[in-house]
């Protein structure tokens, strides 16, 4: 059976939970636990700190992991990133002093930068030829030029907030990161299935979110130019109405682009527009 590693607690732990549930896999969100059994899927779950997960699914503790990108990058144990997961979305920046005259990457030549990422800004600066001193303090970064401990930052940053409020102004982003599943790169053919089961339901959940079922009546000699609007996933559904002149039509989209189609669906005569929330689209 497989074993997923997830964080135990923290900001991935809420959305892998969900993740796992609109899947279909009941999984506890206990935080005191270690180890449990899910349900609806043959898998162990095993809840730990997001910094040991890259080592855990690396020495095979867990065949399989949910943790951020940065992480990954940062531990530099040997997984295999296997899918993107569509949340805890995040980027991984320097920031300075706001009134700092930034002139480009080469400031940083012979700065003190204060980090809990040393291993992916090392890797940044030797990519760039810049000799700058990496200073790996564990939490609390963004206080670190205030206190004199640093000239600069290098952090993870997702509104920015966090930022502006230290007097901080982000220059170079240099990882965009997200939850990712990750894998032992040496499983057996039983665990490579049961993961690329795990797999199919992960992505029919993901692209499911935001997508809408869509029905309208529509007169019939207008289906070709509201086809055109609404390719859905192959072509539309039409259906036939009792009037004969009108046709029911039905599509599948997401519901970023939904208000734009329907007023152009409006335009070419559609009427009665239903609008419903879509479980699960398998493919
Ligand atoms: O206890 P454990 O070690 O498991 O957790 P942790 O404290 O190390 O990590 P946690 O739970 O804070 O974050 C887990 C993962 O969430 C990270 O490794 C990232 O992949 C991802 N993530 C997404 C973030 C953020 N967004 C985020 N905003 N992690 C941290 N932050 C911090 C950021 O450093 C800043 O200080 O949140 C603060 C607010 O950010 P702004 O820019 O919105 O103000
Ligand atoms: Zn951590």
């Amino acid at each position: 059976m497989l074993t997923i590693a997830i964080q135990n607690k923290g900001r991935l732990n809420e959305d892998t939970v969900s993740l796992m549930s609109d899947a279909g896999i009941s999984a506890s969100a206990s935080h005191r636990k270690l180890i449990s059994d899910a349900k609806g899927f043959p898998l162990h779950v095993l809840y730990l700190r997001d910094d040991d997960i890259p080592q855990a699914v690396a020495m095979g503790v867990a065949d399989i992991g949910v943790v951020g990108l940065n992480e990954v990058l940062e531990k530099e144990e040997d997984v295999d990133v296997v899918m993107k997961l569509g949340f805890g979305g995040c980027r991984l920046s320097l920031a300075v002093p706001k009134e700092v005259q930034y002139t480009g990457i080469r400031w940083f030549e012979g700065k003190r930068v204060a980090t809990s990422y040393p291993v992916i800004l090392r890797n940044f600066f030797a990519d760039h030829g810049i000799h700058a001193f990496v200073h790996e303090i564990a939490g609390s970064v963004e206080v670190a030029p205030a206190v004199g401990m640093a000239d600069a930052i290098f952090d993870i940053v997702s509104s920015g907030g966090t930022l502006v409020q230290n007097g901080l102004r982000e220059e170079d982003t240099v990882i965009n990161s997200e939850a990712v599943l990750i894998a032992n790169p040496h499983l057996d053919e039983e665990k490579r299935a049961a993961l690329a089961k795990l797999m199919f339901r992960f992505t029919s959940t993901i692209e499911s979110r935001g997508m809408k079922y869509v029905l309208m009546n529509l007169p019939k000699d207008k289906v070709a130019e509201a086809a055109a609007i609404l390719p859905g996933m192959k072509s539309p559904t039409i259906m036939p109405l009792a009037d004969s002149q009108w046709v029911s039509m039905h599509v599948v989209i997401h519901e970023n682009e939904l208000w734009e189609k329907i007023e152009k669906l409006k335009e070419t005569g559609a009427t009665d527009i239903l609008v419903l929330a879509l479980e699960n689209v398998i493919k």
